[in-house]
């Protein structure tokens, strides 16, 4: 639990500590005990307003009056969060030194990890956001946009949803300084599919320092809709009886990398590039230098571990012999993850304090050699697929979602390692495989194989329906694991966007080398917020043509998700390499909204723009790429042939 030996987390400065509701002391220098894990918390709706505001009052602009919110919120009709931004104490358990490293981190909540945001469809989420973090008056001096600026300036995107863009709803292009609050407000429509999406701040030049400083969080859609005859269903009506307590929030793992380094000594005199990776007594670590801590080699150098639910290398103790459901949200800014789950052959060679490339590889080798541990994706990107896919090695992306039902078929060790194939495909740098998880499982074996357990634990969880759809569904199950009655969007078909009468809209990312400093470039510009990259035909279906001209970068677009119909080599004479051929397994006819581009490939997507007007961005997902230019963009206009612009007027 939180608050327990070795993961502690407190607020820097003088900010109320009551009004967080945590406050453990740091712990000291000595060897770290191994913190129990457990998922992240739940944000609390609250039953009022925060603000001093007492009785029936206004209390600001674009808020309710306290009763009237109290009164939504108890008939499940409104949400209110309040959601402070604060720089917080904590430490990070660090496997070369054994001890837990002293940081300082701009945090939600003064959590880390960040609290689960749950939602329903058909509900409106009022989120306060409140920036809590240091007045910055002379950020943005540079003058250039695509310098990262402005660290403690921040925003809010609800990475996934599919709600309207614009105003006070899921806005990219609003800047929330300092000192201000701000209330967001997400129309959540009664037919949004259900699922796992994630939220973390989008303003540009602070989004990799931001959420490479732990600023992530779950966003949950739960579903309560079964299948009929007459409609798809949500998947969360199939497998709630799987989630630990009936309750999804403790389905969330949530994956990160933060890159916190000890950029001066204690006395406060600024150390050299090769010695902040290592923090001395007396030293904390920090987010804050975007040259040192997101230089393409920074990751590697900096020896850090993934994290799940904000630990490193976690000890899960779960039941073998017992089906889970892991929504996995990879929220890391720039690190491929393999993620790998197999039987300990050797539970004797499992070291925590495995440090550096060598020992990492050795530690997988020997202790990691037993039976896979079969992932069955049932959504990708929050979207359930029409077809579960059986992975062992699960290709996560910055800002991808997988989630995955899986069963440990025996009693015993567990590893959760990274199963890296010796380059990162984000950042094109060596890599090697690495422990960054233990599973201690106790329980029953299961008779069979992995798949026919699975089958038939979905089989009996369909027993409950009502008959005609049992039957479908319980067909469908049987055909290999199929899920049409839950999937949430129909195809786009080639008849579809040819009736649209869309052209095809090509994306190349590309980096140029030649005159320093590099250039982050999407059809050879870098991003100018001044400037409309794309304007789409609201009602219209569209074909997307994704490639890079130069190294590997995730694709993402807001708004309306995707569905990938192709996957051809760059050079049809070569082919598509191995890597490629894994990665992109199993995902033709898949929805996603975030997707890697690797540079041996095209992707081609087909998209709807249903029911959303105005302005919004689409990026590459390796966050510091994003702040440095590689992001353009998008407007979705009336179909009249003036965007739906006032007549003589010249506002959208
Ligand atoms: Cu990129």
């Amino acid at each position: 639990m939180r608050g327990s030996v070795g993961l502690s987390w407190r607020l820097a400065g003088a900010v109320c500590l009551s009004a967080i509701g945590l406050a453990m002391p740091a712990q000291g220098q000595k060897a770290a005990a191994v913190p129990d894990f457990a998922p992240p918390s739940v944000l609390r709706a609250e039953e009022g307003l925060t603000s001093t505001a007492k009785g029936d009052v206004q209390a600001g602009f674009n808020k309710f009056t306290s009763r009237a919110l109290r009164n939504a919120v108890d008939t499940g009709k409104e949400l209110h969060y309040v959601l402070p931004i604060v720089l917080s104490d904590g430490t990070i358990f660090n496997p070369a030194t054994g001890r837990n490293d002293k940081v300082r981190l701009r945090a939600y909540n003064g959590t880390f990890p960040a609290p689960t945001i749950k939602m329903l469809p058909g509900q409106t989420v009022r989120l306060t956001l409140q920036n809590k973090l240091a007045p910055e008056p002379l950020c943005g001096a540079t003058g250039n946009t695509n310098i990262p600026h402005c660290f403690n300036t921040t925003n809010m995107h609800s990475h996934g949803l599919w709600i309207s863009p614009t105003g006070n709803s899921d806005n990219v292009l609003l800047s929330i300084r300092p000192g201000v609050d701000f209330q967001y407000e997400y129309n959540v429509p009664a037919d949004h599919p259900a699922g796992t999406f994630w939220y973390h701040p989008h303003t540009h030049g602070s989004t990799a320092i931001q959420v490479g400083s732990g600023m992530a969080g779950a966003l949950l859609i739960e579903g309560k809709r079964p299948p009929t005859m007459a409609s798809n269903g949500d998947l969360d009506t199939l497998l709630k009886g799987f989630a630990p307590d009936g309750d999804i929030t403790k389905e969330v793992m949530l994956i990160q990398q933060i890159p916190y380094a000890c950029l001066v000594d204690a006395n406060g005199k600024a150390k050299p590039e090769d010695a902040i990776w290592t923090c001395n007594e007396g030293e904390v670590g920090v987010v804050e230098n975007f040259d040192y801590q997101f230089d393409p080699k920074a990751w590697k150098k900096s020896g850090r571990y993934t994290m799940f639910n904000a630990q490193v290398r976690p000890e899960m103790k779960l039941k073998s012999g017992q089906l889970y459901r892991w929504r996995l949200i990879d929220a890391g800014v720039e690190e491929t993850v393999n993620l790998r789950i197999r039987k300990a052959s050797n539970p004797g060679a499992l070291n925590r304090r495995a440090a550096g490339a060598k020992a990492e590889e050795v530690e997988v080798q020997k202790a990691c050699a037993g039976t896979d541990v079969t992932q069955f994706e049932v959504a990708a990107d929050g979207l359930t697929r029409g077809q579960i896919f059986a992975k062992v090695d699960n290709n996560l992306q910055p800002g991808y979602r997988s989630d995955v039902l899986f069963v440990l078929p025996e009693p015993g060790e567990y590893c959760v390692y990274d199963d890296a194939s010796g380059t990162d495909q984000v950042m094109n740098s060596p890599d090697n495989p690495k422990v960054i998880g233990v599973i201690h499982a106790a329980g029953g074996t299961i008779k069979g194989t992995q798949k026919e357990f699975l089958t038939e634990q979905l089989l009996r969880a369909a027993d409950d329906l009502p008959a005609d759809v049992r039957e479908v569904v319980q067909a469908d199950l049987r055909n290999d694991l199929r899920l049409t009655k839950y999937i949430p969007h129909q195809d786009v078909t080639e008849e579809e966007i040819k009736v649209s009468g869309q052209p095809q809209v090509d994306i190349a990312f590309n980096l140029e080398f030649e005159v320093p400093p590099t250039k982050f470039l999407i059809n050879q510009h870098a991003y100018d917020p001044n400037r409309m990259d794309h304007t789409l035909i609201l009602g219209t279906a569209q074909q997307w043509q994704l490639r890079t001209l130069s190294v590997n970068h995730p694709f993402h677009i807001h708004v309306n998700p995707f569905q990938i119909v192709d996957i051809q080599p760059a050079d049809p004479k070569v082919g598509l390499s191995n890597d490629s051929k894994k990665v992109y397994e199993g995902m033709k006819g898949t929805w996603k909204d975030t997707i890697m581009v690797n540079e041996d490939a095209i992707i081609t997507i087909r998209t709807r723009y249903s029911r959303y007007i105005g302005q919004y961005v689409l990026h590459c997902h390796i966050l510091d790429h994003e702040d440095q230019g590689m992001m353009q963009n998008v407007q979705i206009v009336l179909p009249d042939g003036q965007g739906g612009a006032q007549p003589l007027g010249h506002n959208h």
